[in-house]
């Protein structure tokens, strides 16, 4: 980096000072001169604040040109609407991709500040629930690493996710404020600022023209956040929604004493954007919910259209120009909301609004779940959204003209296709407005796409066949492997050289070296290495202590019953019976670690926390099994913590039932670094396996066909528990409250559930599962074998960069490769 790159203080050093020494004391102007302190007096966030403020200036400049450039070459733009972005910290990410780390780093050095320990204090944007927001950080990274023009458009939630605590294992959820101490990457736009209206009336006007007079509305104030791309290529703008009042004080009202209605609106404007709903896999369904997802699609179409329209003059060309990928249905009214923009303000024909419409917008679908799937109560849609409520009505009557002249398309389906369900109260489905309004509808990972076509979107894809296709998630690999796996990171680069970094593909070079003994060591000992730094911090945070040289076996995601983390703890519970039973016989010690966030509504996800702390609390404690078998569940499950544990990580859990995870990501993640992944027929597993090979994933279980034939047949886990000895032990042994004394019958309900009501067939699969990690316990115990397994997994994995994802959009979707 040289001087003009990261401003410098104005009593600049002479060229010939080196590099860091120029930087350290540009560092310090800005502790001086921005946060108002010296070094002297400087705590820990001051070095954060002023470290950041000072990176920002070169990043500053490389987005101002990378917008100019767009804007000289009439670049068509990607737009990634999104309710959740779970973007983690940004320090070591946007210093990596500078390629400035070790710089920054040796500049703090001289101040006497440890890079590393303030990088840890910066707080997470945890703007997101789990993998669908995680997804959309990584797209983010990787559209600006690939050179494209992209805006992400989200919003600006002052709680996002909550902090998990555990009272005695329960979970309770604390606010998390991740703005309390200011937000150095954020620029508040004021002047890009719009007008969100609800509900009121539509009235007609001349012309046949409508006229919607909203009965009240607030303001979306952009705060723009600049997302850096690999090598600093580009840098792109994440740009998320604040609401505000327009008139924040009534002061008519103040001053006559009525002080809180007078703040009665700024209150309620600030409320739409003051929580991400903490929900995963189950829609929220509340009305601040659907004001939410209407109030940052207006604002991102306003704003689209308006770029647009300053750009390129002629609103016909919009997509030609810019293409809009809606993140699952959360912003799929921005469908109704461009169409009535497109129509009402731009007075364009209904039909020819509606080519441009779909010509813009492509869908992508995270579930499968028909209880997930998105609509809204039709009394609500039409009180909020008069107008939008008009339009959907209009665009369904096209639709459902254009099925009946589809042969094979009957009443029933037309019922499917149909944007509004009529069976019991009505409600208008977003995901088939999201099907209807787009030219492209993609799902996460093959499976999940193919079932799409046979499921949830059977009559809609017989409607359009072209439709459906598939984009396999994918991750960044700067994050996921470079920044949270120096130590893996450096080893690759001294194996087959640096070109990985640029390219993830290139890292099947590393195939011969999973035969190489003197590699294979190397490459245990980064593993053992990153194993020794995570026990030190559960040592430290938790108090345990655990065996580094244990298979560190691991599932963390949110906690959900289709996740099956039951079965990971159900089979724990009977690992600890085997090995209290054969104390004679030679096991393999483990560490099983679990980690998630529930739905603070979700019951039995809430139980299945404790129980795994129960779980723990017991095995850890008993003397009989020493170091044999520990079990921690750790708390508080977010971007950070899967940086710090997934590079540690042996075997990875991805244990679904088969048709339920869409794709998954976590799964990739891990593999990447080199664990090996113990899993269903599920998601991307399935991919995973093609790509790693057989020999080197454990896969078992039921396939997605045959869980769906079971449950056709009348499955019964009654059955099986009856036939399967272990599993029958260990559910009688939770059930009665070995686990939990204090509360004999506190699980007996959660494994009632599996002897008459096991929806995701955790007996069915409990053998096989069981079975295949003795599997596990016998390669592990097979150095070499594991080794040029672990090294094979990340040899393979190159594909999953979210790269090749983001390439397969661009190129397929958008139309900008
Ligand atoms: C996840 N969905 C899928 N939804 O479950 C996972 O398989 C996939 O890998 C990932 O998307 C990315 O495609 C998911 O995270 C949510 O969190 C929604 C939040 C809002 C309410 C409904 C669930």
């Amino acid at each position: 980096m040289t001087d003009s790159q990261i401003a410098a203080p104005p009593t600049a050093p002479a060229a010939t000072v080196p590099a860091s020494t120029a930087l350290a004391s540009a560092i310090v102007d800005t502790l001086v001169h921005r946060i108002g302190k010296d070094a002297q007096a400087a705590r820990p966030h001051d070095w954060l604040a002023a470290t950041i403020f000072t990176l920002r200036n070169e990043i500053i400049e490389r987005w101002m040109e990378s917008t100019k450039a767009a804007h000289a070459a009439g670049a068509k733009r990607v737009y990634y609407l999104s309710l959740e972005f779970l973007i983690g910290r940004l320090l070591r990410d946007a210093l990596s991709n500078l390629r400035h780390d070790d710089e920054v780093a040796e500049a703090l050095a001289t101040l006497g500040v440890d890079l590393a320990q303030i990088e840890e204090i910066e707080p997470d944007a945890a703007l997101g629930n789990g993998g669908l927001g995680r997804l959309a950080a990584c797209f983010m990274e990787s559209l600006a690493s690939l050179d494209l023009p992209a805006y992400g458009y989200g919003i600006r939630y002052v709680n996002g996710m909550f902090r998990q605590r555990l009272d005695d294992g329960w979970q309770m959820e604390l606010p998390e404020n991740w703005l309390a101490h200011g937000n150095p990457w954020e620029f508040e736009r004021r002047e890009s600022a719009y007008f969100v209206g609800f509900g009121g009336e539509v009235t007609s006007a001349a012309e046949g023209r409508v006229h919607w007079s909203p009965a009240e509305a607030v303001e979306a104030v952009a705060f723009d956040t600049p997302m850096v791309g690999w090598r600093g290529k580009r840098v792109n703008t994440l740009r998320l929604w604040n609401a505000r009042a327009f008139d924040p004080i009534k002061l008519d009202q103040f001053n006559a004493g009525d002080f809180k209605g007078a703040l009665d609106g700024q209150l309620r404007a600030e409320t739409l954007t003051r929580v991400l709903y903490p929900n995963d896999s189950t829609p929220a369904g509340q009305e601040l919910r659907l004001r939410q997802e209407y109030f940052f699609s207006s604002a991102s179409i306003q704003d689209i259209v308006r770029r647009h329209v300053q750009y390129f003059g002629d609103i016909r060309t919009l997509a030609d120009k810019a293409a809009i990928q809606l993140n699952d249905t959360h912003p799929a009214v921005a469908v109704a909301e461009l169409m009535r923009i497109l129509t009402d303000f731009h007075e364009l024909p209904f039909d020819v609004a509606w080519d441009i419409t779909r010509a813009t917008f492509g869908y992508t679908n995270h579930t499968l779940l028909p209880e997930a799937l998105e609509s809204w109560p039709l009394p609500l849609f039409e009180r909020l959204l008069p107008r939008h409520m008009q339009i959907v009505y209009a665009i369904n009557a096209k639709l459902l003209r254009e099925a009946s002249k589809v042969e094979g398309i009957d009443g029933r389906a037309i019922a499917a296709i149909s944007l509004i369900d009529e069976g019991g109260e009505r409600r208008v489905r977003m995901a088939n407005l999201a099907f209807a309004g787009s030219h492209s509808v993609n799902g996460v990972a093959a499976l999940h796409t193919e079932l799409m076509k046979k499921t949830v979107f059977a009559d809609l894809h017989r409607l359009y066949p072209d439709r459906i296709n598939n984009k396999t998630n994918g991750i960044t690999p700067r994050r996921w492997l470079q920044q949270c796996n120096p130590g893996l990171t450096a080893l690759l680069g001294e194996a087959i050289g640096p070109d990985f970094q640029d390219d993830a593909a290139k890292l099947t070079a590393l195939v011969p070296f999973a035969d190489d003994a003197s590699f294979r060591e190397r490459f245990a000992a980064v593993k053992r290495s990153n194993k020794v730094t995570l026990s030190t911090y559960i040592k430290e945070s938790m108090g345990l202590t655990l065996d580094p040289d244990a298979i560190f076996d691991i599932q963390i995601k949110r906690i959900h019953e289709y996740k099956r983390q039951l079965l990971g703890i159900i089979e724990t519970v009977a690992l600890y019976d085997q090995i209290r039973s054969h104390p004679e016989r030679r096991w393999t010690p483990r560490v099983k670690l679990f980690a998630g966030k529930a739905a603070s509504s979700y019951h039995n996800a809430k139980l299945i926390i404790k129980l795994a702390n129960d779980v723990a609390k017991r095995i850890n404690a008993d003397p009989a099994i020493g170091d044999l078998l520990k079990v921690a569940f750790v708390p508080n499950y977010n971007v950070s913590m899967a940086e710090r544990i997934i590079p540690a990580a042996d075997l990875s859990e991805q244990i679904s039932t088969a048709g339920m995870e869409a794709s998954g990501t976590g799964n990739m993640k891990f593999a990447l670094n080199g664990a090996l992944t113990i899993g269903t027929l599920d998601g991307a597993n399935i991919e995973i396996k093609d790509h790693v090979g057989d020999d080197n994933i454990f896969i078992f279980g039921l396939t997605a066909d045959e869980v769906a034939e079971k449950r056709a047949g009348g499955y019964r886990g009654r059955d099986v528990i009856a036939g399967s000895a272990e599993l029958a032990q260990a559910v009688n042994a939770i059930a009665s409250g070995v686990f939990s004394p204090d509360d004999p019958s506190r699980y007996k309900g959660l494994m009632d559930g599996l002897y008459d009501h096991d929806w995701f067939m955790l007996a069915a699969d409990f053998d096989a599962y069981a079975a295949a990690q003795r599997d596990v316990d016998a390669k592990w115990n097979d150095a070499d074998s594991w080794g040029r397994s672990a090294i094979l997994n990340v040899a393979n994995m190159g594909w999953f960069s979210s790269d090749r994802t983001i390439g397969e959009y661009a190129k397929q979707i958008w139309g900008v490769m």
